[in-house]
């Protein structure tokens, strides 16, 4: 079976977050989210300017920011974000019950329910501890790309069910091709290594896309600790564009 195309998961597509993300895909000729794994507002605003053009969305880790202030870190990034069309998406990976993860969703000094477009979180409290996400699409974590880790066959299996019964579910982060209805988003991409010493295990753009059915590629390390962010974005941009162009027919 051929691949669906960006504007047919569209078509299907019930979220409001999952259609969000499939017309910026489509607008920007874009499946690259860049993750700014950086540790300061001016890092992350300069990242977010430069590459904005070229991906759909930003994945932050925001409790990593060592200056953050709602005002300073949190205002320029939205203002970012409508400037060049992307997407925020906090990789928060909650794994609590229901009612802390309510807690940890709004409040806090990072009050991420007042600005995360989407959030990823584990599905290891069960399918309740999803509900909490109700105005924002969750990204369910259903396989890690790390070495070791403990999302087996079976994990991922438990876990794809909670993802797919879940109506704030839009996808899920995973090393694995996944049914159409969700959306796959694959970390763990690199265009030059194989392995950060760390643990994590990297494939290259094309093999997440043709391989994985990826919708969307992630890339930290290998764009904003590029010498050239801007141009390192492009390069992956269009890698996971061309690869995904190849796999639904759409170019020669
Ligand atoms: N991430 C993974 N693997 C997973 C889930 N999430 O690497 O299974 C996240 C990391 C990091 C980014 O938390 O923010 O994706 C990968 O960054 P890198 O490209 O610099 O390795």
């Amino acid at each position: 079976d051929v691949r669906l195309t960006y504007e047919q998961k569209l078509e299907v597509a019930e979220h409001s977050v999952a259609k969000k993300l499939l017309e910026t895909a489509i607008a920007k000729n874009s499946n690259l989210i860049a993750s700014a794994d950086v540790l300061t507002t001016q890092e992350l605003l300069d990242l977010a300017d430069k590459i904005g053009p070229h991906i759909v969305a930003l994945k932050t880790h925001i409790d990593i920011i060592t200056d953050f202030d709602p005002d300073t870190t949190i205002l320029p990034l939205k203002d970012l974000a409508v400037k060049h069309n992307f997407l925020l998406m906090e990789d928060r990976k909650f794994a609590d019950i229901g009612y802390t993860q309510e807690l940890q969703f709004s409040y806090g000094m990072y009050k991420i329910s007042n600005w995360a477009d989407f959030v990823t979180s584990h599905v290891i409290g069960g399918y309740e501890s999803l509900d909490c996400f109700l105005n924002v699409g969750v990204v369910a974590i259903l396989g890690m790309s790390s070495k070791g880790t403990l999302t087996d066959r079976n994990y991922h299996e438990q876990a794809l069910k909670v993802a797919q019964d879940h109506p704030n579910v839009i996808g899920g982060v995973s090393q694995k091709q996944l049914p159409e209805n969700l959306l796959l988003f694959t970390p763990g991409i690199s265009l030059s290594d194989s392995g950060d010493g760390k643990g994590q295990q990297y494939h290259s753009p094309e093999h997440a896309i043709k391989n994985l059915r990826t919708d969307f590629i992630i890339v930290g390390r290998g764009i904003y600790k590029s010498d050239d962010a801007e141009s390192a974005a492009l390069q992956y941009k269009l890698a996971g564009w061309n690869a995904y162009l190849a796999e639904t027919g759409k170019s020669a």
